[in-house]
C-alpha cells in the first residue's frame, strides 16, 4: 500500500510526512524544499481489534492461562512491524512525500519529471491543498486568504490529466490503427503498452475503454479520435490510476468559508476531503517522542506523561495544541488517511500464520504480521502478499478461525487468520 502526498510547495506536504512518519525532514517556508522525494512509513491503527484479543479468548475457553504483560493491556501479539497495545494494532503504509509540483510541471517546468515517477507506484494521492489560502499557486508567501484551495484542486487534476493525455497522444493515431485490423482489445493493448509503468492493468483499461465509448454514442472509430477526445479518455483513466483525495491543511488558520466551495464541490462527486493540521499533528507527535505527552496515532486527544518535567512555555504550547484539537476534533491526518485505506481502497486485514492453532509462526511469534490487501482477496492472493514462492507453490491454505480447509480461490474476509501450506 504506497500512498503519494501531492501538491504545490508550501502546503505542508512535508510537514504531513515528517508527522505521519516521525522523520525528521526539512521543513521550511519557501518552495523547493523538498530536493527528493521522501518515502517513509506512515502507521495507522485497524479499525477492529487485532486477533491476539480473539486469541486470548480462545486460550482462556481451553482452560490454560497467559503470561500478561501490564504495559500491553491485554494484547499478546508480537508484531514483526508496528505494535499492539490494548489489542490496538498499528500497521504500516507507505507514504511518498512527492516533490513540488508547479502549472505545467508535465513539460517539465520545476521539478515536472520528478513529480510523475514519483507517483507512478502509488495506490492512491492525497492532495494537500492549503486551506487557508496564504500561499499562491507556486507556493510563495502571499498573506491570508489570497489564494483559493479551489485553483490548487483544479490545477493538480488538470496537471494528471495533461501528462496522461501527453502519454496517449505520443503516438495515438498509430497505436489505434491496430484496432482496426484487430479490434478493441488490440487498442486495450496499445494503451496498456504506454501505460503500464504507471500500474495500469489490461483489464482496468479495457472496462474504462468500453464505458468512455458507451457514454459518448457520437464517436467516430479511434483512430480518428482528436487530441480532446484522447484528453477526456485520459481523465477517465486517471481517476481509476490515482485516485485522488484531499487534505484542508492549515485548518488551524483557516475557517471552513475558505474552503467550503471546494469541500461541496468534492463531496458532491462523492469524493473525500478533510480537515486537517499537519503542524499540529507534527508537534503532538514529537512532544509523545520525548515523552512529555501520552498520544498515539490516531488519537483524538492526549495526556500529559506523570513524570514529564515540563517549563512553563512548554506547558502553554501543549494547552494551546490541546485547543486546536478540541476545536478541529483531532489533526485530521490518521482519520483521512485512514478512511483513505479502508473506506476508498476497500483494504481488509489478514493474519498469515504457519501454526493454525497456536497463530503463530515458525518462530513462536504469535499473529506476527496483520497485512492490507484489497477486500476480494483469496488465499492465494494472499499468499502472493506474504511471498512469491508461497504464491508459486500454493497448494491449500486452513482458516484458522474455525479449522476448516480452504481452496487457492477462497474469498477472505477482514481478520481472517491463515495457516498457507505450499510446496517449498
Ligand atoms: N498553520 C499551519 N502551518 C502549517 C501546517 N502545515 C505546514 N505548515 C507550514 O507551512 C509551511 C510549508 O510547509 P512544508 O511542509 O514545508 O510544505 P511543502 O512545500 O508542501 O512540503 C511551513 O512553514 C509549515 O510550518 C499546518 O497544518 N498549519
Ligand atoms: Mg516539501
Amino acid at each position: 500500500m504506497r500512498i503519494g502526498l501531492v501538491g504545490k510547495p508550501n502546503v505542508g506536504k512535508s510537514t504531513t510526512f515528517a508527522a505521519l512518519t516521525e522523520t525528521v525532514v526539512e521543513i521550511a517556508n519557501y518552495p523547493f524544499t523538498t530536493i527528493d522525494a521522501n518515502i517513509g512509513i506512515a502507521w495507522i491503527p485497524l479499525r477492529s481489534n487485532c486477533a491476539c484479543a480473539d486469541l486470548v479468548k480462545k486460550i482462556k475457553e481451553s482452560g490454560r492461562s497467559i503470561e500478561s504483560d501490564d504495559e500491553r493491556k491485554g494484547s499478546i501479539c508480537t508484531p514483526r512491524t508496528g505494535s499492539c497495545i490494548e489489542y490496538r494494532r498499528i500497521v504500516p503504509i507507505t507514504l511518498v512525500d512527492v516533490a513540488g509540483l508547479v502549472p505545467d510541471a508535465h513539460r517539465g517546468r520545476g521539478r515536472g519529471n520528478q513529480f510523475l515517477s514519483d507517483l507512478a507506484n502509488c495506490d492512491a494521492l492525497i492532495q494537500v491543498v492549503d486551506a487557508s489560502g496564504t500561499t499562491d499557486i507556486e507556493g510563495n508567501p502571499i498573506g491570508e486568504g489570497a489564494c483559493d484551495p479551489e485553483e490548487e484542486y483544479d490545477f493538480l487534476i488538470n496537471e494528471l490529466n495533461a501528462w496522461i493525455t501527453g502519454i496517449l497522444n505520443d503516438s495515438w493515431a498509430r497505436g489505434a490503427r491496430r484496432a482496426q485490423a484487430e479490434g478493441q482489445m488490440a487498442l486495450v493493448r496499445y494503451i496498456h503498452s504506454q501505460l503500464s509503468g504507471l500500474g495500469a492493468t489490461e483489464a482496468m483499461i479495457s472496462s474504462k475503454l468500453s464505458s468512455f465509448i458507451a457514454s459518448n454514442p457520437d464517436l467516430d472509430v479511434p483512430w480518428t479520435w482528436n487530441e480532446e477526445t484522447v484528453s477526456n479518455l485520459a481523465c477517465d483513466l486517471r481517476e481509476k490510476l490515482f485516485p485522488l483525495y484531499v487534505a484542508a491543511n492549515k485548518a488551524d488558520q483557516a475557517d471552513i468559508s475558505k474552503w467550503i466551495h471546494l469541500k461541496t464541490r468534492i463531496e458532491e462527486k462523492g469524493g473525500l476531503i478533510e480537515a486537517t493540521s499537519a503542524e499540529t499533528e507534527l508537534g503532538l507527535r514529537r512532544a509523545a517522542k520525548a515523552g512529555a505527552i501520552n498520544y498515539r496515532p490516531g488519537d483524538l486527544d492526549f495526556t500529559i506523561s506523570e513524570n514529564a518535567e515540563l517549563t512553563g512555555a512548554q506547558r502553554k504550547g501543549l494547552a494551546a495544541l490541546s485547543n486546536r484539537i478540541e476545536e478541529m476534533g483531532g489533526t485530521g491526518l490518521i482519520s483521512l488517511l485512514s478512511s483513505v485505506v479502508f473506506d476508498r481502497l476497500d483494504r481488509i486485514v489478514a493474519y498469515p500464520v504457519q501454526d493454525e492453532s497456536k497463530w503463530v509462526d515458525g518462530d513462536g511469534r504469535v499473529l506476527p504480521d496483520a497485512l492490507l490487501i484489497p477486500q476480494g482477496s483469496t488465499a492465494k492472493d494472499l499468499a502472493y502478499a506474504v511471498h512469491t514462492d508461497l504464491g508459486d507453490g500454493f497448494i491449500r491454505a486452513t482458516d484458522a478461525r474455525t479449522g476448516r480447509v480452504i481452496g487457492a480461490d477462497h474469498e477472505l474476509v477482514n481478520d481472517d487468520v491463515v495457516k498457507i501450506h505450499a510446496k517449498t
